[in-house]
């Protein structure tokens, strides 16, 4: 065991698991949190494993607030999901209580702990498989926004602010290149023309936002595939996870970024740029999906203005991956050397791909506006 594994085993034993501890490990794909699986077995041999999180507090800041969300949102979710038939123990996430009855751990040198049970019977995707899987998590996600739709947005704390203000995104990257911090501003030169040349793309969506274009809703924030967990069985979307971001937001920010990170045709950190680009089929099953899903909800000027939720999110996330480089990666996890940098050229890629289809993705959403 490493010490890693050890901590964790100690700080496992201070929630209230069923069983005994037999494994811990490193487990999961996410960019931010330490994620952990452990693996419990009680008197008859039954397993039972659960996730344990050491949250990042550097990126969230207040931890007890972003607990206060995940537990009042995902509260709220259980009664509707309960209230519809389902089962409200699988299709949301549930935070494991500490033996002192807390919902998450705090440890003597400020680290911050949380568990939840492990949704069994279910996979977690880091690419798509088939267009019915994204079909599916598009219901999902989409079912997700609906079901959030009359929770009371002004008790929601704002987790990380400006999260999806690709304004102000856009300004701390030029920010972040002026500073040039570990001299990487050379290398790219090109990557960061393809940003200021967007420069007017940034705004879009925070106007139709700031002018009551479209409504402020309460959106999860982060729909990328792997924070979902589809059902082994019956390929359904089963439950929403990763909800560290749930905020007032856009419906754009949801489909978009689902869009970003599903429908590309290779993995967000791909070298070979030959093999990115947008997957139309996968973009127009989406887009079915998740106009679905929202039962109606978007509006007209929402679903119009679709594609540009995909290509901005895309740009969004592409300038994040750029100005965590020239900062010396001090956001995202990176597994070698130049992993932001790789990731933000695979998004640029695909903003390009998109702008070249721009047409073709229009005629797609306008299929889907009733
Ligand atoms: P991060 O914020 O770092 O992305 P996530 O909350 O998304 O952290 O968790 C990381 C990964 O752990 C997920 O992509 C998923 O594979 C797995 N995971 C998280 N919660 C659960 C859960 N309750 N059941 C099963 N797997 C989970
Ligand atoms: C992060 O936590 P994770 O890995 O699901 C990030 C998202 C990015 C994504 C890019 C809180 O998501 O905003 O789009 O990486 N989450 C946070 O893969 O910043
Ligand atoms: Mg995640």
């Amino acid at each position: 065991m490493n010490n890693l594994q050890i901590i964790s085993a100690e700080i496992v034993s201070q929630f209230q698991i069923s069983g005994t501890v037999r494994a811990v490990y490193p487990y999961g794909n996410g960019h931010i949190n330490e994620t952990f699986c452990v693996i419990c077995t009680d008197e008859e041999n039954n397993m039972n494993r659960y996730i344990l999180q050491k949250m990042n507090t550097t990126i969230f800041k207040a931890p007890e607030e972003l607990i206060q969300n995940i537990d009042n949102v995902t509260h709220f979710l259980k009664e509707k999901i309960a209230k519809n038939g389902g089962d409200s123990t699988r299709e949301t996430l549930t935070l494991v209580p500490t033996k002192e009855n807390q919902k998450y751990l705090k440890t003597d040198d400020n680290k911050y702990y949380r568990m939840y049970p492990y949704i069994e019977d279910a996979v977690c995707l880091d690419a798509v498989r088939n267009e019915e899987d994204f079909y599916n998590c598009a219901l999902s996600f989409g079912n997700f926004q609906r079901l959030l739709s009359d929770f009371p947005a002004d008790t929601l704390f704002e987790t990380i602010p400006d999260f999806h203000n690709t304004v102000d995104r856009l300004e701390k990257f030029k920010k972040a290149v002026d500073e040039d911090v570990c001299d990487r501003k050379k290398e790219v030169t090109a990557e960061i023309q393809f940003v200021l040349d967007r420069t007017a793309d940034c705004s879009v969506i925070y106007n139709a936002l700031q002018n009551n274009e479209i409504p402020l809703r309460v959106t999860h924030n982060d729909t990328k595939l792997n924070n979902i967990m589809i059902d082994k069985h019956t390929g359904k979307g089963i439950c929403v996870i990763d909800l560290d971001t749930v905020m007032p937001g856009s419906a754009l920010y949801d489909y978009g970024d689902s869009i970003r990170f599903g429908a590309s045709t290779g993995a967000e950190d791909e070298i070979d740029l030959d093999l990115i680009s947008c997957d139309l089929k996968l973009f127009e099953v989406y887009t079915k999906g998740y106009i679905e899903g929202c039962g109606g909800s978007l509006t007209a000027r929402e679903i119009e203005l679709l594609p540009l939720g995909a290509k901005l999110m895309t740009l969004e996330c592409g300038i994040r991956f750029l100005t965590d480089y020239l900062q010396n990666d001090i956001y995202f996890k990176v597994h070698r050397k130049g992993h932001n940098l790789d990731r933000a050229r695979t998004q640029f890629k695909l903003v390009y791909d998109m702008e070249q289809k721009w047409e073709q993705m229009q005629q797609i959403v306008r299929k889907y506006q009733s």
